[in-house]
């Protein structure tokens, strides 16, 4: 390969570099833990720090699947019974963000970011 051909590489090995720190900090992110049960979010409002990159683990417990959801923080991720989803989220400004269960959807919460 000449010189020009191997400078994507040299950038994108760069790129993978610098990312590595990022990937190590996501795994201190702060968690946040939400049930759904009987087809209610538990707990229906979560309160998370604003302006900061947090994780939200959705456990489903009832026996069928359900599908997190938020156009305000703009997320959608199935969850199967009897299991949990890892989301990242933010960060966010100071709110209220609307979530539900796009497969169930009078089942509802909130994030409350202050
Ligand atoms: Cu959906």
């Amino acid at each position: 390969m000449r010189w020009s051909s191997w400078l994507p590489v040299m950038l994108f090995a760069g790129a993978a570099a610098m990312a590595a720190p990022v990937r190590a900090q996501a795994e201190t992110l702060p968690e946040f833990h939400l049930v759904l049960q009987n087809h209610q979010f538990a707990p229906a409002t979560l309160k998370v720090p604003a302006n900061t990159k947090f994780k939200v683990l959705v456990t489903n417990r009832n026996t069928t699947p359900s599908e997190f959801e938020s156009a305000d923080f703009n997320r959608e991720k199935i969850v199967l019974p009897n299991s949990t989803i890892t989301v990242f989220v933010g960060p966010l400004g100071k709110g209220t963000y609307k979530f539900f269960d796009d497969f169930n959807q009078t089942t509802t919460g909130e994030l409350v970011v202050e």
